[in-house]
């Protein structure tokens, strides 16, 4: 995934055309969209494909499951030309390794705190050694929460030069510039940009913002 402007666009807009139109308004500014369940669950999986256009595509699916239907979920994300998936850790050693083997090129992205109030419940309290079997599994990088910029610095500095993407940015409370500074290399934005009156503006507003801290 290229690192040119360090936002990654959260398209959780269920509207499938405008979806696609502000994808399209946005792809000269983000690495990456982010797609989630909301928009493939009203477009089809295809959507990922469609996608894949534009810039590359992340399936925010956070799959938690036995290793066998890790790979189903994972290797159906990849052959649609998604380039990376996002997972979770909790599940154990060999899930997150069935992850990363079904991923082939493809990045997985594992969750370590969420970033809302009940992240800080349980996903923070064992975010520290997630990161770790996240290390050890080979993942290509790690979910980690701009509303607590603190803990991203913590992640940073057990993982050497894996990704760390965040998210919590704007309508979650969280500051673009504050993520980056702490060891994001990218923000994951969503509502505020494509709840927007014109996303493209949004995004190079949220551009302008961290190119500074890049
Ligand atoms: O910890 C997480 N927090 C989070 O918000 C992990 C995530 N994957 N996300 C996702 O990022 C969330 O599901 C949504 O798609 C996006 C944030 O959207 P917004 O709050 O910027 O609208």
């Amino acid at each position: 995934m290229r690192r040119e402007t360090g936002l990654i666009i959260a398209l959780d807009e269920t509207d499938p055309a405008k979806a696609l139109k502000t994808a399209k308004a946005v792809s000269g500014m983000v690495d990456a969209i982010k797609i989630n369940w909301p928009l493939v669950l009203s477009a089809g999986p295809n959507m990922i494909t469609q996608l894949s256009e534009f810039s590359d595509v992340i399936c925010d699916f956070k799959v938690a499951d036995i290793p066998n239907t890790v790979r189903l979920i994972v290797e159906g994300a990849v052959s649609r030309k998604a380039s990376g998936v996002i997972v979770h850790v909790f599940t154990g050693e060999d899930s997150l390794r069935e992850a990363v083997k079904a991923a082939g090129k493809a990045d997985i992205f594992a969750v370590t705190e969420m970033s809302h109030p009940g992240g800080a419940e349980f996903t923070a309290l064992h975010a520290e050694e997630m990161a770790e079997l996240g290390v050890r599994c080979g993942v290509a990088g790690f979910i980690a929460p701009a509303t607590r910029p603190e803990r991203v610095q913590a992640i940073r500095s057990m993982i050497g030069d894996l990704k760390i993407l965040s998210p919590g940015v704007g309508a979650q409370g969280g500051s673009a510039a504050s993520a980056i500074s702490a060891g994001a290399d990218y923000v994951i934005v969503g509502r505020t940009i494509y709840g927007a009156k014109d996303p493209a503006r949004e995004a190079a507003v949220i551009r302008d913002e961290i190119k500074p801290f890049l």
